[in-house]
């Protein structure tokens, strides 16, 4: 058998031959003079701003790839670009509150033509929006009234919520519509929802090995079963499955058996998280399989049971990159800031697990992630000059990154804890028991009146808004 076969796209460039001393110290002075005004503004750690000491010395296209995101982050994450401002004693530039905020106002107008390819999306957009709204303390009901006339004729009477109307009922657009409802809160957003044929919908969508479909006919994957727990939760749907459904014949009994073993299969090589058996480790299925495990129990009960937590913690940390401190979706891959919430997100859970029974509310005093790391590469390298924020230097801002960059930084400004008493004493209980306090990680090199406000860590969306739309739901149990 041959050894060799296609030529890898690799090189080994020269610049590890060492370099003459003389030259060294007249490149030094050279550099010193000319790079003054790239020098870093004052307060920044030197770990922040400079390339890693040891770098590999084998060059693939993805460790070029690698290099040109430090470079283009470099100027930010030294707070030397020139759109960058307000800074403070930790050169960290503020959170542009004013303009986020119009940004977010104007995605939730009509969408011109040319936003066709998210017209599977609306129910999304509307709950990124919302969502980073409430963040920035913006009061969510104002807008009930257009949110329930925009998500109305996206539900189907065979149950769950379309991406637009006249489309097949998905999860994900299910789970945006009712976050979204959540945020509007009331009786008439509450009341909108089909909640018996959305149990005979996910039952239907429940699958023998555990797992969830998407939709009908769709693909099965940690999406999916964290959208459907979610839906379940805080709709207070019955866990038994709905009659008829394959799932219960045969063999299951309910919504959640088999489900974290679905998930613990899930679980790779790498110690991440995938969105099926057997694919590669993704930041965004990792969030997804935390939460909803945390759905299904307490996290210090039901994470060490069904995860090589060690080895997730390893592959989780490996995700944050040095200096740019944003966190990456993948190995080999690059910083973005929608990784703040997917990977982000999931330390507060993890946190929760390790420090074990509710009620410990004293924040822990170090973190097991760098928050200033994570701080610096948001607030210097995301944040759109006209508002809005973005995957990294160099992108476009939208609304999917302004709402995930912001829960990330709401997660590292925020300690999320569990407590004994939940609003709720029903299925899912431990879910409604989650607590915040400011985080006193001395991390926290933000200006205080950049705190942004707390999200549920399992729901993103504010505590009260989960919790209203779970107890309404208990107060109309559904008859099986
Ligand atoms: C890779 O994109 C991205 C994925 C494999 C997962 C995408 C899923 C989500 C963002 C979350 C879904 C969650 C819910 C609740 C619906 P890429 O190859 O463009 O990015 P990368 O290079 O950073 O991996
Ligand atoms: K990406
Ligand atoms: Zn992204």
């Amino acid at each position: 058998m041959p050894l060799i076969g296609k030529p890898r796209k690799v090189r080994f460039p020269n610049a590890q031959k060492p370099t003459p001393t003389s030259t060294l110290a007249s490149t030094k002075k050279t550099m010193s003079t000319a790079t003054d005004s790239n020098q870093p503004r004052p307060g920044i750690p030197a770990l922040f701003t400079q390339p890693p000491p040891i770098r590999d010395p084998l060059i693939t296209e993805t460790i070029d790839l690698q290099n040109a995101t430090l470079e283009k982050c470099l100027p930010f994450l030294k707070g030397i670009h020139s759109t960058q401002k307000d800074f403070n004693k930790h050169g960290v530039p503020a959170l542009q509150r004013d303009i986020h905020t119009g940004f977010l106002y104007d995605a939730l107008e009509d969408y011109p033509e040319g936003f066709v390819a998210m017209d599977a999306s609306r129910p999304w957009i509307v709950y990124w929006a919302l969502a980073g709204l409430a963040m920035l303390g913006e009061e969510t009901t104002r807008f009930r009234e257009r949110v329930i006339t925009t998500l109305r004729p996206m539900q189907n009477p065979t149950g769950g919520f379309g991406g637009g109307h006249g489309q097949t009922s998905h999860l994900a657009g299910s789970y945006a519509a009712i976050l979204s409802l959540a945020m509007v809160g009331g009786e008439e957003a509450f009341g909108l929802v089909d909640r018996n044929a959305m149990w005979q919908w996910i039952s239907r969508l429940k699958q023998r090995d555990g797992g969830f479909r998407v939709c009908e006919g769709g693909e099965e994957d940690v999406r999916g079963a964290y959208c459907a727990m979610t839906l379940i939760s805080l709709l207070d749907l019955p866990l038994t499955l709905a009659p008829g459904s394959q799932a219960r014949e045969a063999g299951l009994e309910s919504l959640t058996s088999g489900l974290p073993e679905y998930l613990s299969r899930c679980q790779t090589f790498e110690g991440g998280i995938s969105g099926s058996p057997g694919s590669e480790a993704h930041g965004a299925y990792a969030f997804c399989a935390l939460a909803c495990l945390s759905i299904v129990g307490p996290p210090e009960e039901i994470f060490n049971r069904h995860m090589d937590i060690p080895l997730l913690v390893s592959w989780l940390s490996a995700r944050q990159s040095a200096p740019e401190g944003g966190l990456s979706g993948r190995t080999n891959k690059l910083v973005d800031g929608c990784y703040s919430h997917w990977v982000g997100g999931c330390w507060p859970l993890l946190e929760s697990s390790l420090e074990g029974k509710p009620d410990n509310t004293e924040p822990p005093a170090n973190s097991l992630f760098s928050r200033e790391g994570l701080t610096r590469y948001i607030l210097g390298c995301c944040q759109g000059v006209d508002g809005g924020l973005r995957d990294k230097p160099g992108k476009y801002v939208d609304s999917y990154h302004t709402c995930y960059v912001m829960a990330g930084l709401s997660a590292t400004q925020n300690h999320h804890y569990r407590t004994d008493s939940s609003v709720s004493s029903g299925n899912f209980s431990s879910s409604f028991s989650w607590k915040t306090s400011p985080s006193r990680d001395p991390g926290n090199v933000f200006s205080r009146g950049d705190r942004l406000e707390p999200m549920h860590p399992l729901y993103v969306i504010p505590h009260k808004a989960a919790e209203k739309m779970r107890l309404w739901s208990e107060t109309q149990p559904l008859t099986v």
